[in-house]
């Protein structure tokens, strides 16, 4: 989640949206979605401020700022920093809880449940614990997959993908996505995007799944398959590891097929990020239509709940663009594209 170049030192609340972050940084890395998205809110209006917000008054009047966010800001402005975030930083259960979370395949609830059967380390669930082959993988690679990886690495990741489908038919497209394309410095993992003009998705997997991963696998630059628990594995995605002949660091890898009509849709989900997604879902569904990584559709019949009855008519899927248009939303550079 990184804004990018933004010139954080000349805002005059600069010191308030550092520890803002921080604290943002915290409920990301616990998984805590709601608390997360407020503070994404919260920092993205005073960074657009030109005055140094200084009372909890100022800044609830400000828009997505609440009471208790406008009391930290004021905290943060008089003390220089926030009770709650060095609290959160101290609490040693905290600190475990954190430690689980960030094992691939785990989630909060997992990381709770070996909390409560009372683990305390990477070596107890290793020693102790029930784990899937992920999870297992998760906590070998523990520090790789928690490590950053610079863009010119994803580069060599994506140029190794793409010499090896090259070979096998020239026509494939590889387009590294996700943060990457947002333009951050660095990434938490590697997105792909694997298309080819004029194929079907069953072609896409055919090749994908039936020769590139298993030669790829092979020749050692990807490491292991890995399943997700979380996201609906309709077959058009691949999740794994690899690393570069001349390293030793394992990364996180993910693969997207995606057939030329759904180019513009796949490339608008994959690029994010998933705030900035869930926002263009909600415009869609509020105009009527449904956004997927498929397509834009119209005539969706909705239920009290918003709930969708049919599944509507494809209005858009091949141009990026053409689904802002349609959504009346004006463009956005991929750098752009963070809430
Ligand atoms: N995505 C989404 N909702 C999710 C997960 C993903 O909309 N629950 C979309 C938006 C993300 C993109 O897929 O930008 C890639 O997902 P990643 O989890 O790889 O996230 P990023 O690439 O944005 O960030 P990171 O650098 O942490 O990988
Ligand atoms: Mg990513
Ligand atoms: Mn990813």
């Amino acid at each position: 989640m990184n804004p990018g170049g933004n010139s954080m030192s000349q805002n005059p609340n600069a010191r308030t949206i550092q520890v803002l972050e921080e604290m943002l940084k915290y409920y990301d890395q616990m998984q805590d979605q709601w608390r997360t998205l407020a503070y994404r809110k919260a920092t993205a209006t005073l960074r657009k401020q030109t005055t140094k917000i200084t009372t909890a008054k100022e800044a609830a009047a400000l828009p997505f700022i609440g009471s208790r966010l406008a009391d930290k800001i004021e905290e943060i402005v008089i003390t220089d920093r926030l009770r709650r975030l060095d609290e959160a930083r101290d609490d040693p259960q905290n600190k475990v809880l954190r430690l689980f979370v960030g094992v691939y395949g785990a989630g909060l609830v997992q990381a709770n449940k070996w909390i409560q059967a009372g683990y305390k380390t990477l070596d107890d669930l290793v020693t102790h614990a029930k784990l899937t082959e992920s999870q297992k993988i998760g906590i070998e690679h523990y520090d790789n997959f928690a490590s950053r990886i610079p863009r010119a690495e994803a580069e060599a990741h994506g140029d190794f993908v793409r010499n090896a489908l090259k070979k096998i038919d020239p026509v494939f497209e590889v387009i590294i996505m996700g943060s990457y394309r947002r333009g951050a410095k660095d990434s938490g993992d590697i997105d792909l995007i694997i298309t080819k003009s004029g194929a079907s998705i069953s072609t896409l997997r055919t090749v994908v799944f039936g020769q590139l991963v298993p030669q790829l696998l092979k020749a050692k630059f990807l490491k292991v398959s890995l399943a997700t628990s979380h996201r609906t594995d309709d077959g058009t995605q691949w999740h794994g590891a690899s690393c570069l002949p001349s390293s030793k660091t394992w990364r996180r890898l993910d693969l997207l097929l995606v057939p030329e009509e759904e180019m513009g849709a796949a490339l608008l989900y994959f690029t994010g990020d998933d705030i900035f997604n869930r926002s263009m879902r909600l415009l869609a569904s509020k105009k009527g239509m449904r956004l997927n990584q498929r397509g834009l559709y119209k005539d969706v019949m909705r239920g009290k709940n918003r709930e969708k009855l049919t599944e509507g008519t494809l209005v858009e899927g091949k141009s990026e663009r053409k689904i802002f248009e349609i959504l009346e939303v004006p463009w956005r550079e991929p750098n752009e594209r963070i809430c």
